[in-house]
């Protein structure tokens, strides 16, 4: 099994542990410590259940012992596919516990997804629920075993819940794990084909999501609402649900981002601080007008994943009755926030600046010479919570990263005073669509699998709701098949729903000099400008 590993230059590291960053902490150490401070705190609110610091412990302890109890072996990945609800936490709180590595995934992604991840990680588990929002995962898991051999255990959730509320024997922390050490896998977002797995460490991660918290003032008054899926980094520790738990505050697992759903939840629980894309923050800046409700404890909406334009980033406050906080962050690490207390202007206009002094965040042109602030340019950037090195991907590392560890974002931003940064565009080939990242390429080489594609280029076009939409250009090989068809070929492939094109238009040819590999960067541009032109007339 190929090692988990993500590594700095010593004299960074050392740095990083000089200024108090690194603390030596893992992720059960410091819920041990809280749940020895307060025992009886509500920690997790979701579904039916309601669990104080204690019980998370508690819980926490049932799965790790299930889980060394079917053989697993510390350093083990453990692929986790689950949605908002209680479980997640205790079931990768067991998993730190007995030293396993989870893998985390999207409830969204399919088998081709979760194959690749398997396979990239060698898993050897894979915990789910039996069914969320009417799918059968089951089914999946029984597929999935089919084609990966490795993957001997499949934990469905459902069938242990009820063990969980039987004390089981205390499972120390296995003395292997050190802080340095991987303490789970996250997914990329896939700007360039299949998504790449993410090592992060105890000492980053925890920083991360402990810097946010302060960041974000949250205490053990505070009521953290993860709205969007939980495995996704920005509800997981931006200050997310690892944060909260890291200051004592309570969270609440929301099973949909829905307004009337969210909304019940925020006046039930009295929720003050929750995450959003920029779609969903529309959505409910526009049901909060009409809504029964009483969401007046929400005190901060945070906005990231993808632009918010500032006309609405301006309506939050009056509509939402609440402080916007705007989050610009990234798998790889880096997180910018603009600060509770900073101006409207800066709040509306930017997506925040670096949380650590010690993230170097470094803005260039096209010759790699840094621009001056004001000028938009490429970011790359390092510190004490941005990786080094993609898991077992030369390719992408070469690509990705600088010789002196910088990681080149593929976002274009600009800098104004104070660090804060304005995200003006990208260079890479994904799709932001509503905060999830489409790789073209990815989808592209889908397309070509179906016997009546000669050739396909998938490219972003702007929407008015999901920011973003994605847009296949198709040259059919002879007759052409129906856009509707061929949807549901890229969906039969095993893909999460939201990769399947929004819009397929076939065209008899592509430029001639834009075609081939090299060029498709340049293929993609000139037929989204060609798109936008011809929508205008
Ligand atoms: C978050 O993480 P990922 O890994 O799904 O996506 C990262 C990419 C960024 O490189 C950027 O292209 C885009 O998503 N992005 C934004 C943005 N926040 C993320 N683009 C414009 N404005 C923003 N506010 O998306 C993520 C991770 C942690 C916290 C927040 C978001």
């Amino acid at each position: 099994m190929l090692e988990l590993k993500q590594e700095w230059p010593e004299e960074r590291a050392a740095r990083y542990r000089d200024a108090g960053y690194w603390r030596g902490e893992t992720m059960s150490g410091f819920l041990d410590q809280r749940a020895a401070e307060i025992p009886d705190h509500i920690a997790v609110v979701g579904g039916l259940e309601r669990w104080t610091y204690a019980d998370l412990v508690r819980k926490a302890q049932h799965y790790a012992a299930t889980f060394l109890g079917l053989g697993l072996l510390p350093g083990d990945r453990v692929i986790v596919q689950l949605p908002n609800i209680p479980e997640f936490l205790s079931v990768v709180f067991g998993l730190f516990r007995a030293g396993l590595i989870p893998v985390f995934t999207l409830p969204a992604h399919r088998l081709t997804e979760i194959l690749h991840f398997a396979e990239k990680s060698e898993a050897s588990a894979y915990v789910i629920t039996a069914t969320h929002d009417g799918f059968d995962y089951r089914g999946l898991a029984a597929e999935l075993q089919k084609q990966s051999p490795g993957l001997h255990h499949v934990v469905v959730v459902d069938d242990v819940r009820e063990a969980a509320e039987t004390p089981s024997a205390l499972v120390g922390l296995p003395a292997s794990v050190q802080s340095t050490d991987v303490a789970f896998v996250q997914i990329s977002g896939g700007s360039t084909g299949l998504s790449k797995l993410i090592p992060r460490t105890h000492d980053d991660y925890i920083y991360s999501f402990r810097a946010s918290a302060e960041i974000c003032g949250l205490d053990e008054t505070s009521v953290y609402m993860a709205a969007l899926p939980v495995a996704h980094n920005f509800p997981m520790s931006s200050p997310g649900v690892f944060g909260a738990l890291y200051a004592g505050s309570r969270v609440v697992l929301c099973p949909s981002p829905a307004a009337d759903v969210a909304f019940a939840m925020i006046e039930q629980e009295r929720v003050t601080i929750t995450g959003l894309v920029p779609p969903l923050a529309l959505l409910w800046m526009q049901a909060a007008a009409t809504t029964q409700r009483d969401i007046s404890s929400l005190k901060v909406l945070q906005v990231g994943g993808a632009k918010f334009i500032p006309e609405a980033a301006a309506r939050v406050k009056t509509a939402l009755g609440c402080t916007l906080q705007q989050v610009f962050g990234m798998a790889e690490g880096l997180v910018n926030y603009t600060r509770l207390d900073d101006p409207d202007d800066v709040v509306i206009n930017t997506q925040g600046r670096a949380i650590s002094p010690d993230d170097e965040v470094l803005i260039v042109d096209d010759l790699g010479n840094p621009v001056r602030d004001g000028e938009p340019g490429m970011l790359l950037t390092r510190g004490p919570y941005t990786i080094n090195a993609y898991h077992n991907d030369d390719p992408a590392n070469a690509r990705s990263f600088t010789d002196d560890g910088y990681y080149r974002t593929g976002d274009i931003v600009f800098r104004s005073p104070g660090g804060y940064l304005t995200v003006c565009g990208r260079t890479g080939d994904h799709i932001n669509r509503s905060g999830e990242k489409i790789s073209a390429e990815e989808i592209e080489d889908h397309l070509l699998a179906h016997a009546s594609v000669f050739d396909a280029a998938v490219v972003s076009i702007p929407d008015a709701y999901l920011g973003e939409r994605s847009c296949a250009f198709v040259i059919p090989t002879g007759e052409k098949p129906k856009g509707a068809a061929l949807k549901a070929f890229v969906r039969s492939r095993g893909l999460a729903e939201f990769k399947v094109p929004d819009q397929i238009v076939f065209v008899e040819a592509f430029e001639t000099t834009a075609v081939g590999k090299t060029s498709r960067k340049f293929l993609r541009q000139r037929l989204r400008e060609q798109f936008l032109k011809t929508a205008e007339l």
